[in-house]
């Protein structure tokens, strides 16, 4: 295969899983905006995933977030997802809704509301064993406000419990991933607050859990490609909420506040093999103001060409100037990789695989918003701002 060959093969295999809450209305604390046409159903905002994946070629598989995507038949709610082309990717859980859980989930002091959360992550297993997912999405909003107000050694000795009492009910081929957030909503001392914490339980588990590395999750400044390849080094990484941010958690489109910093995150991916290694390229995002299909339409892309400059990187200049220690020509590859313009090989790769080589322009063409904008009246609310 020659070299182009090669990129272009891994773009073409390549997919992104897009968030079923991403496709519904959401805002911010202070209003939760309405959209015309949004999805009434988890059904319809698989529908909706199925145009992104349609004009795409790139997003077959969409992530559940339980109880926001509740159905009575979850292996009814997969059928429906593979007749349109799609599977149902993470189930993610939630702890973080419930009055019962003011002070935490699974490491809150009581014994039953931990019982009660557990009992909530084994029922995702169980969804999970209906829909045929693969992976067990685990973010806890678990923490303390004020110090002294709980034990942090003991809430690590309650979560380690929990995760164990999960991950020895996991099936085969299924796996857990833990995702981490160094603030909010615990203000004081949050219980997975970094990969560190992350990598040690998953390190206790088993090869079967791994980090979840949701780009807007660290402090402003933190270098997240270092964290990736430390993960990828050890196995340990199992996927990506992709998004990004330019104060907190903002979860705007990925690649939109720093596409170099996402460039650098698909070259430690690239490098370290996790292209081919079962990562998950997940979204996490939330279109509070711009039209929903469309956006996640962009952020597909956005993860493409962040993946199509990291393969053009010249490895071979890059490691002779790293050995010979030219610094500036080290920097110069990457960023000549960095500074092509990859969307005209896009374009190749798309039409080469029968699709428009213009996604957004031909979502736009398709007439989808307008057809369910007449016929979806009273779309359904994300999950959250309520
Ligand atoms: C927490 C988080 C986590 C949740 C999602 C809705 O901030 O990133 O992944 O499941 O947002
Ligand atoms: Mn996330
Ligand atoms: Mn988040």
């Amino acid at each position: 295969m020659t070299e182009l060959a090669a990129v272009k093969a891994a773009l073409t295999s390549q997919a992104v899983e897009t968030p079923s809450w991403a496709y519904g209305n959401s805002g911010t604390r202070f209003k939760v905006f309405t959209q015309p046409g949004v999805p009434r159903t988890p059904q319809e905002k698989l529908d909706d995933a199925a145009k992104v994946h349609e004009f795409t070629g790139a997003a077959p598989t969409v992530a559940l977030h339980i109880p926001w995507d509740t159905v009575d038949d979850y292996a009814a709610l997969a059928r429906h997802a593979r007749d349109r082309g799609l599977t149902l990717g993470a189930i993610n859980s939630n702890t973080f809704q419930d009055d019962d859980f003011r002070l935490g989930s699974v490491c809150h002091p009581e014994p039953a509301v931990r019982r009660k959360a557990v009992d909530h992550l084994l029922a995702c297993v169980d969804i999970m064993d209906a829909t045929g997912s693969r992976d067990l999405k685990l973010w806890f909003a678990d923490g303390t406000n004020y110090p002294g107000q709980d034990d942090i050694h003991e809430r690590q000795d309650r979560l380690a419990e929990a995760l164990a009492t999960v991950y020895g009910r996991l099936g085969e081929g299924q796996r857990m991933l833990l995702e981490y957030k160094f603030f909010e909503p615990a203000f004081y001392a949050t219980d997975v607050p970094d990969w560190g914490t992350a990598y040690a339980h998953c390190l206790e588990l088993g090869p079967r859990a791994q980090v979840v590395v949701d780009t807007g999750h660290h402090a402003p400044g933190t270098n997240i490609e270092f964290i990736v390849a430390t993960l990828l080094r050890r196995s340990k990484l199992g996927g990506f909420d992709f998004n990004s941010r330019f104060y907190a958690d903002d979860d705007l489109m990925v690649g939109a506040a720093d596409p170099f910093q996402l460039f650098r995150i698909m070259y430690e991916v690239v490098r370290g093999g996790g292209l081919t290694d079962g990562v998950a390229f997940m979204l996490d995002q939330c279109h509070n103001i711009e039209a929903k299909i469309p956006a996640i339409i962009r952020s597909v892309m956005n993860v493409q060409e962040a993946t199509a400059k990291a393969l053009l990187v010249d490895r071979h200049a890059l490691a002779a100037a790293q050995r010979s220690g030219d610094v500036l020509e080290a920097n110069a590859v990457l960023m000549d990789a960095y500074n092509t313009d990859v969307r005209p090989l896009l374009t190749e790769v798309r039409e080469e695989q029968g699709l428009d080589g213009d996604p957004m322009g031909a979502y736009r063409r398709s007439g989808w918003a307008e057809k369910t904008a007449a016929e979806r009246v009273g779309g359904q609310q994300a999950g959250w701002g309520a």
